[in-house]
């Protein structure tokens, strides 16, 4: 976990985080810690808290004619390819409506083809150089070894994992859906998708061949500075041996994963690989790589359903020699948003188990008190627990009093701000980040689905909520 250093975006919020704000705009880590604006009319009376229009950093012209968009996370200058799909997927019904705004998605998707073309493994990037940004130093990345090794200038992080890769491509396949446009489809895009299977391929082998020799493709060891500690193994982490599932070093916190085979990652990816394929064949191209992300996607699926599940409950994490960590991570993907990714039906009683053990002492990242509870990361810190592991909860459930019990557990634990926070402390309510845009905009992709399978819960005249109205 990435305690007082994790990604966001302004988009959440209203703002999208295009860089060169006016100089007198006062920076949102400022700004959202105070109530701004006029109050709401609702039972919390909560503050107004978009930037004032000319602070707003998005200007569709400059997209446009750039046709490449840099989403900062945060009080970094850097882009997170798991964090701007999430930023993004409130959006997508809005896109077909706003050309500007779709403009933007397509730009942020060419970015994101440029980085994962040259550095696969990696999550986290430095502006474009047309931007005219310099790059900005991580010093948390200062005593870090990571091979195959990454330019600085273009990379500000390069741990590897697989759920990054599935952001790039729900915001491709989320975009297209929305649009039809599959302009964004170009040379660029392609190599992309062919490092992706490169990743793919070399992370679901065994760690060790057949003659125990070490078969390395990555390895990361951190160091003097490094916020996450060394991973064992000379930077490979625990062994593996093959089952269908494909590797992962951190978890979506950026916890060091236990065992490699992260089992929600992989459900992400088996899910996002069948869209990917769906967008192929809808467009008629590459039917070589439309095939290859069939065959990836059911073998994954199968290898869940048959390596991971014991007395139906689903690990968090497996190794494939029978290891097994029964668990569950704050951040998606995690166990919980298995429905909210499109896994499986929140009715499936594997999930349901699961569910029931997450959400209680039998999940060890799970914690209660006085004034928050659910799920949270990094043992140490386990007092500190994240409204997003609530907002899952409530994307699994069709129980009106669950969901409704979630829902205020987070809408009264915002400080009196009305924006989402990192973590929240269940001693104390004390919370991390002011500005952690993600969490706004799963927030907010919950409310207008709410809006549209439980009106009743959310609004006085009962009506289900049409985009664009
Ligand atoms: C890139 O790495 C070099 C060599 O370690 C270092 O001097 C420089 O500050 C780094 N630049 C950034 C932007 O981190
Ligand atoms: C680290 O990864 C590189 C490939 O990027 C590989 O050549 C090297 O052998 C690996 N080293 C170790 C110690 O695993
Ligand atoms: C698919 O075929 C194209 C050429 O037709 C090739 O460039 C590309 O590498 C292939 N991709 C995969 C994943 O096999
Ligand atoms: C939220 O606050 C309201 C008003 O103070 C209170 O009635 C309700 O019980 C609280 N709900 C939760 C889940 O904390
Ligand atoms: C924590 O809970 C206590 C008791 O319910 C309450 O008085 C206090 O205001 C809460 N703290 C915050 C920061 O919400
Ligand atoms: C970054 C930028 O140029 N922002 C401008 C976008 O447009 C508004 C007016 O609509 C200006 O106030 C911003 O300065």
């Amino acid at each position: 976990m990435r305690l007082g250093f994790a990604p966001w975006v302004s988009a959440a919020v209203g703002a999208s985080a295009l860089l060169g704000a006016a100089a007198q705009c006062p920076d949102f880590t400022t700004y959202s810690q105070s109530p701004q604006g006029n109050p709401s009319s609702g039972p919390l009376a909560l503050p107004y808290m978009r930037p004032a229009p000319a602070c707003r950093t998005f200007n569709s012209t400059s997209v446009e004619t750039e046709n490449l968009a840099f989403i900062i996370t945060g009080d970094i200058t850097a882009q997170w390819l798991r964090d701007t799909a999430n930023q993004f997927a409130h959006y997508h019904t809005l896109l077909s409506g706003d050309k500007e705004l779709a403009t933007l998605v397509k730009a942020v998707i060419n970015n994101e083809a440029r980085y994962v073309s040259q550095y696969p493994y990696c999550g986290a990037f430095q502006p474009p150089p047309e931007s005219g940004l310099a790059p900005s130093h991580n010093d948390w990345a200062d005593g870090v070894t990571v091979n195959p090794p990454v330019n600085n200038q273009t990379v500000f992080e390069c741990k590897y994992e697989i759920d990054s890769l599935c952001g790039f491509l729900k915001l491709s396949r989320s975009y297209y859906q929305a649009t039809k446009d599959s302009s964004f489809m170009n040379s660029n895009w392609f190599m992309a998708l062919d490092q992706i299977f490169r990743v793919i391929w070399e992370q679901s082998q065994s760690t060790f061949d057949d003659d125990f020799n070490l078969v390395s493709y990555y390895n990361w060891t951190g160091g003097n500075g490094a916020l996450s500690p060394a991973v064992n193994n000379a930077g490979n982490g625990e062994p593996k041996l093959y089952t269908g599932l494909v590797g992962t070093h951190h978890r979506p916190s950026d916890d060091l994963s236990t065992f490699a085979f992260l089992v929600p990652a992989n459900a992400m990816l088996s899910v996002e690989l069948t869209n990917l394929a769906n967008i192929l064949d809808a467009t008629k191209q590459a039917k070589n790589i439309s095939q290859l992300a069939r065959k990836y996607s059911s073998t994954i699926t199968n290898a869940i359903w048959t390596t991971t599940i014991v007395d139906s409950i689903f690990a968090y994490e497996t190794n494939g020699f029978g290891g097994r960590y029964v668990m569950d991570d704050a951040n998606v993907p995690s166990l919980l948003s298995l429905p909210y990714l499109g896994f499986l039906k929140k009715t499936h009683p594997a999930y349901v188990a699961t569910r029931k053990l997450l959400l209680s002492r039998k999940n060890p990242y799970y914690a209660a008190g006085k004034n928050f509870s659910g799920i949270g990361c990094d043992l140490a810190l386990q007092l500190f627990i994240r409204p997003m592991s609530q907002i899952s909860a409530i994307f699994g459930t069709d129980d009106d009093k669950e969901i409704m019990q979630s829902l205020y557990l987070i809408a009264n634990n915002t400080h009196g701000l009305g924006l989402i926070h990192e973590s929240i402390s269940i001693y104390d309510g004390t919370y991390t980040r002011p500005w952690f845009a993600w969490a706004n905009s799963y927030f907010a992709e919950m409310l207008l689905d709410l809006a549209q399978r439980k009106p009743y819960l959310i609004f006085k005249d009962n009506k289900p909520y049409t985009p664009g109205q």
